[in-house]
Formats: structure tokens, sequence, C-alpha cells
């Protein structure tokens, strides 16, 4: 058995690879990863796959219900991470699958897969915590976003943050937002924003943009950058489909837009896609169709944060991208026996928009959110 197959089969287990085996794999996925498009090419068969965020038994339960990777063809859409207790061992299963079968799981990047948010929303902290240093989450972090601007990179970005004279003062200072504030950006490049399934389905993690009309306006966007606060990428990750908006409203998120039906119907139209397949927001039933079958929002994280109650989803597509929804609920065991730790500091080092981000800020999620997070 292969390291990579046996690190595979640890982490199905939930068990953590050793640091310096998280830097052999994220170095070899930085490989594969440089290979992929601004709108990667999807064949279906595929099963796509809404945010995990963390939740690795859940996780566990859609492999049993989806069927297994190679086996099965994946899609994820987006946010691995932040949010549930094994962000770690979450993101390093999909890592080492896309290592190991590139062609039969396809990764793209959620808004939760930045270094600003997973600072906020438990990622960094995780890794803090089960490594004793940021390390995993500086290589983690930058595959989400650091790729070497002529082809492979041999080595990942050096020192936590420029803004501390150590990285032992960056650890120290427990304040992810002032650390790697100032980290260097110039060579970021970004991969695999969206995905496009035979010519007639787009995935994306959250939704449109004003600035963007065409599938080629999306291949042409500048790589070389972190998320940015605003523009077609920020907009790619954030945004919502939403009912009562016609054209495109302000987000109360912060980040992103709001965009009515017709402005589906006008991307759909004329770039000759079916439907729009994207995740982002919780929703109670699992999936949710809008504007006369034209976007589809697909969850796929059970019980939410553990507290919120909703059943998930996974979207199956034949070969003739004939859909099956297969709705599934919580993995049956408790994790209530694991440390929680009160984070209530960092929730308020948020604009607050991004408090409630994944519920649209209707306020009851919230209040379950930080009651859990501060238990
Ligand atoms: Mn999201």
């Amino acid at each position: 058995m292969s390291d990579l197959d046996r690190q595979i089969e640890q982490l199905k287990k939930c068990e953590p690879l050793k640091e310096s085996e998280v830097k052999a794999l994220c170095l070899k996925a930085m490989e594969i990863l440089v290979e992929e498009s601004n709108v990667q090419r999807v064949d279906a068969p595929v099963t796509i796959c809404g945010d995990i965020h963390g939740q690795f038994y859940d996780m566990k339960e859609l492999f049993k219900v989806g069927g297994d990777c190679p086996k099965t063809n994946y899609l994820f859409l987006g946010d691995f991470v932040d949010r549930g207790f094994y962000s770690v061992e979450t993101f390093l299963l999909l890592l080492a699958l896309k290592v190991r079968y590139p062609d039969r799981i396809t990764l793209i990047r959620g808004n939760h897969e930045s270094r600003q948010i997973t600072q906020v929303y438990g990622f960094y902290d995780e890794c803090l915590r089960k490594y004793g240093s940021v390390n995993v989450w500086r290589y983690c972090t930058d595959i989400f976003d650091y790729l070497s601007k002529n082809g492979v990179p041999t080595e990942f970005s050096s020192g936590g943050c420029t803004g501390c004279p150590t990285n032992d003062s960056c650890l120290l200072s427990n304040n992810g937002l002032s650390c790697d504030v100032h980290h260097p950006i110039e060579d970021h490049v970004v991969q695999c924003l969206s995905a496009l399934i035979e010519n007639k389905v787009f995935s994306v993690h959250g939704g449109l943009s004003p600035a963007i009309s065409t599938l080629d306006q999306i291949r042409t966007i500048d790589r070389k950058q972190e998320v940015p606060h605003d523009g077609a990428m920020c907009d790619l990750l954030w945004s919502d489909p939403e009912d009562i908006v016609d054209g495109w409203g302000l987000s109360p998120r912060g980040a992103g837009f709001l965009f009515g039906g017709s402005v589906v119907t006008s991307f759909t139209h004329s770039n000759n896609i079916d439907y729009i397949c994207r995740a982002h927001q919780l929703v109670m039933e699992g999936y949710k169709w809008m504007f006369r079958n034209q976007i589809v929002t697909v969850w796929s994280a059970p019980n939410y944060c553990y507290r919120c109650g909703n059943v998930a989803a996974i979207l199956e597509l034949d070969e003739n991208l004939n859909k099956q929804f297969r709705v599934f609920d919580a993995a049956p065991q408790c994790n209530s026996n694991y440390p929680m730790q009160c984070v209530i500091g960092s929730w308020n080092m948020g604009p607050p928009s991004f408090i409630c981000q994944d519920s649209r800020g209707s306020g009851s999620c919230k209040r379950r959110l930080l009651h859990l997070d501060c238990m």
C-alpha cells in the first residue's frame, strides 16, 4: 500500500496526518491544481456536493449515500472548512483524494477558503489546537490560493505575517486578523473558481456577478490575487439568488450581491447552459430550486453547526444529465464530548454581516451558532 493510500485510510478514520505529511501532500496537490482552470471542465456522470464545513462524520455519511471516490465522480462546491470540529481532517481527506484520483474529484473554492475568513470561523484555531503551530493552516491556505506564478512552487510562503517580528509572536498574539494581513499576495494564483459540467450545468460556490455575463469573462479573471473584497471573483464566491430582488441588490453578507430571476435567465441564455448549481446557503430541505428551475442550491452539511436541524443533499447527474437528489441526515453519533471553546472574541472581530453568513442574517441561526460556540 502506498503512503498516499495509507494516509487516505488514516484520514477516513478521522485521524489527522503528521505535519510533514501535510506539507508533502499539499505540495503534490499544487502540481495538480495549478493545471486547473477558472471554469474547470467536468464530465458526467458526476455527484455535486455543497458546503461541508468541517463536519467530518457527516461527510462520511455523504460518501455512504453517494458512494466512494473514485467509483463515484465528485464535484465539491467549496466551504470545506470552518464551523465544524474537523476542518483539518475534512479538507485533508478531500485533498488526498484529489491527489490520488485527480480526474474523479473536483474541488472548487468557497468563500471560506480564504486566510481572513478561516481566522475568524475556526480553521485557524483548529490547526493551532491540533498541531500546536499554524504551519498546517499555512500549508492549507496556500493550497486555497497560493500557487507560483510560473508553474509549480517548491516551497510554501514563509512566515505567518510581516506584522510580527517572528512566527512565534504571531502565535502568541492569538489574534488571527493581525496575523497574515501583510502576507505578500503578488504571486498568489487562484484556481478553480467554478466548473462546467458537459457544457450545460454551470457550478459555482456563491452565484453571479454584475461584472460577469459570459463564461469567457470568468476564464479571463486575473488569478494572481487573494480573494478580493469586491469584484467578479468575490461575487462568484459570495453572491446569493433572491426572490424579492429584480436585477441586482445589496447583500446583507457585506460581500457579493443578491441577484434576481431575470439575471439568471439572461446568464443561462447567453451561455447556453441548462441551469446553475450553487451552494453557500443553508437550505433546511437540503436543496432548493428557484426561478423556474434555472438555479438550484445544494447544501451538504446536515444539522449545520450541529444545531440547525436541517437535512443535507447531494445532486447526482447521470451520463445524460438526468438529476437525482439524495437527501441525508446527520451522522448518528454525537460529537458532544468534543472540547468546545468559547470563541466569542473571534466572532466579535468580524464585521456584523459576517456573523450569520450562511443563514442570510435571519437571526435564528445566529442565536444557535453563538450559543454553540460559547458552551
Ligand atoms: Mn459559503
